[in-house]
């Protein structure tokens, strides 16, 4: 049977069972399909993930539990039943979504308490709560892949490891504004309580992650999409994001979980596209990055940053001149916390208060970077390589008002628990 809750987690399976009315979940999956039209917003009915689980858990642990907590090159990239696309794998009730190629989607998972009481379980998680990757490919088949065939190896430009998919997009698992409902036994950290009132404006909001469908898919095909979290333990309180790496010393204990979505391929102008036609239909509205409507309700919008720019998270499998994750505190909601030691809960006002969120008005959206290449010519992030005794380095990052540069102090591994300030806010991690 599947645990509820594992160790490294720390949530517990009372609370997941009184926040869900009975429902037994834990971590994370996919479970939600929407396509985006020109205004970000949510339109048509929403597709499902591959061999949906109406209830209970079906999230898919790797490493395993029982065993090492390594990842090795045997673990399978996705749980049994997610392996082949069959008949079964979808139906009336969990179809799988249309899509034209070049649209935005959103899928949706529930963060079950991994945003919303993450610290105050486990300190030691990064403060983006996790890196999600999305790969997309053309094979639906997935039982021949593992884990390190795909993750980590897949690239953007497609060339990486068999060359059978790429890397899509990166994103903070934290959206900046999706939390549970009130839990029974009290809001430990303040953010359901802020974000119901502040940000989401809902009781509870299903986290996202947004991608755009490649503009070369294949009409009348199916698409297949790999969602990677990447959810480790780390050494040290206060780490940014995770390091795209499977040999780092900086993580304690790897922890990812994987789900698959699949999407079938129409005509940007099919009739069963409904009103909102695909970007490359002759006929279609316009472009959602370009026309983007921040005053929606978060609760049926897609997100303004993470359809703006597909690698949140900076990685050199994204064509980043990077030695490792980085990404600017500006799409880290909680960046306020990287550095911190977080002692007491709830959370002050200050901090809730300074939590970013994309998807509301002033969060315009950022001009999408080319993935392609390295040496500093992605087109809008490119950091200064140096070696370990360098006691500085330099990212540079676009934003809307131009370029901005962040200094950032490099420390050792073992000294990175009193960063300076300035340190604090672009920790980096090398592999
Ligand atoms: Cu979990």
């Amino acid at each position: 049977m599947k645990p509820l809750s594992h160790p490294t987690c720390g949530l517990l399976a009372a609370w997941v069972l009184a926040a869900l009315s009975g429902t037994a979940t834990a971590h994370s999956w996919p479970e939600q399909t929407f396509r985006l039209g020109p205004d970000g917003a949510m339109v048509g009915k929403p597709g499902a993930n591959r061999a949906h689980v109406a209830a209970g858990t079906d999230d898919y642990l790797i490493p395993p539990n029982g065993g090492e907590k390594v990842i090795s090159p045997e673990h399978k990239l996705v749980l049994g039943t997610k392996m082949k696309l069959t008949d079964a794998s979808y139906s009336d009730q969990f179809p799988m979504l249309s899509v034209a190629p070049g649209d935005s989607v959103a899928i949706l998972y529930r963060e079950n308490g991994h945003v919303t009481r993450a610290d105050k379980s486990n300190p030691f998680k990064p403060i983006n709560r996790g890196t999600v990757y999305l790969y997309g490919t053309a094979e639906n088949d997935l039982s021949n892949m593992n884990l390190m065939d795909v993750h980590l190896v897949w690239t953007a430009d497609g060339k990486g490891g068999d060359g059978k998919g790429r890397l899509l997009a990166t994103r903070n698992y934290d959206d900046g504004q999706c939390h549970e409902v009130l839990p029974s036994d009290g809001d430990f950290e303040g953010i359901v309580g802020y974000r119901s009132k502040f940000v989401s404006k809902a009781d509870s909001l299903l986290c996202q992650s947004d991608l755009k469908i490649p503009e070369d898919v294949a009409v009348g095909k199916v698409y297949t999409v790999i969602w990677v979290w990447d959810w480790p333990d780390m050494n040290v309180q206060g780490v940014a994001v995770p390091p795209a790496s499977y040999k780092s010393s900086d993580v304690k204990m790897p922890e990812t979980y994987t789900g698959v979505v699949d999407f079938k391929v129409v005509d940007p102008c099919d009739a069963s596209l409904g009103d909102v036609k695909g970007p490359t239909c002759a006929s279609a509205k316009g472009n959602v990055a370009a026309a983007f409507d921040v005053n929606q309700a978060a609760t049926t919008r897609g997100i303004a940053s993470q359809i703006a720019e597909p690698f949140l998270v900076k990685i050199p499998q994204a064509g980043f001149d990077v030695p490792s994750a980085t990404a600017d505190p500006k799409n880290i909601p909680f960046s306020v916390l990287i550095g911190q030691t977080i002692a007491n809960f709830p959370l002050p006002a200050s901090i809730l208060s300074a939590q970013n969120n994309p998807g509301a008005a002033g969060a315009a959206p950022t001009p999408a970077p080319k993935a392609s290449g390295g040496g500093g010519g992605g087109g809008g992030n490119a950091a200064a390589s140096g070696s370990e005794a360098d006691p500085v380095v330099t990212i540079t990052s676009t934003v809307p008002q131009g370029m901005k540069t962040m200094t950032v102090t490099r420390q050792p591994a073992e000294n990175t628990s009193t960063p300076k300030k300035r340190g604090a806010r672009g920790r980096r991690w090398s592999a």
